[in-house]
């Protein structure tokens, strides 16, 4: 009877360690919801970029990888979040890669070739690529 009792304890102790666990192990899960790492992977073809907008939260890391299938380079930077691409620019049938933490709320069109804004269609290669964090 002794030994039955005994047993008993141990076996509520593990189920209490399990629990105890699984708790701290469903709780480190929801504090990675918060900020995550985000990946896109664009594609810019005829001065047009696809997708044309990404969205990302507050607190992710966000990495965009270009792909550009034009004959011509394409600038992209972001100044709020010291973002860009090595020498600013997507080469010429090239990729670039882009990463950043995006610490702040912000929505902009980021391709550089000429107007800073969505709405400024003043720029030689006419694309835009916008950059929501919410
Ligand atoms: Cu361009």
């Amino acid at each position: 009877m002794l030994m039955k009792s005994g047993n008993q304890l141990i076996i509520a102790s593990i189920i209490v360690a399990v629990s105890f666990i699984a708790f701290a192990w469903i709780l480190s899960g929801a504090n990675d919801n918060k900020s995550a790492t985000k990946v896109f992977d664009v594609t810019l073809e005829n001065n047009r970029y696809t997708p044309s907008k990404i969205t990302a939260n507050v607190g992710d890391t966000v990495i965009i990888n270009f792909t550009n299938k034009d004959s011509v380079a394409h600038g992209i930077a972001i100044p709020e979040f010291n973002a860009t691409v090595p020498n600013g620019h997507i080469p010429p049938n090239g990729t670039a890669q882009m990463k950043f933490y995006a610490d702040r709320p912000f929505k902009s069109d980021t391709a550089i070739c000429g107007g800073a804004k969505p709405s400024d269609k003043s720029d030689d290669h006419g694309e835009e690529f916008i950059v929501e964090i919410i």
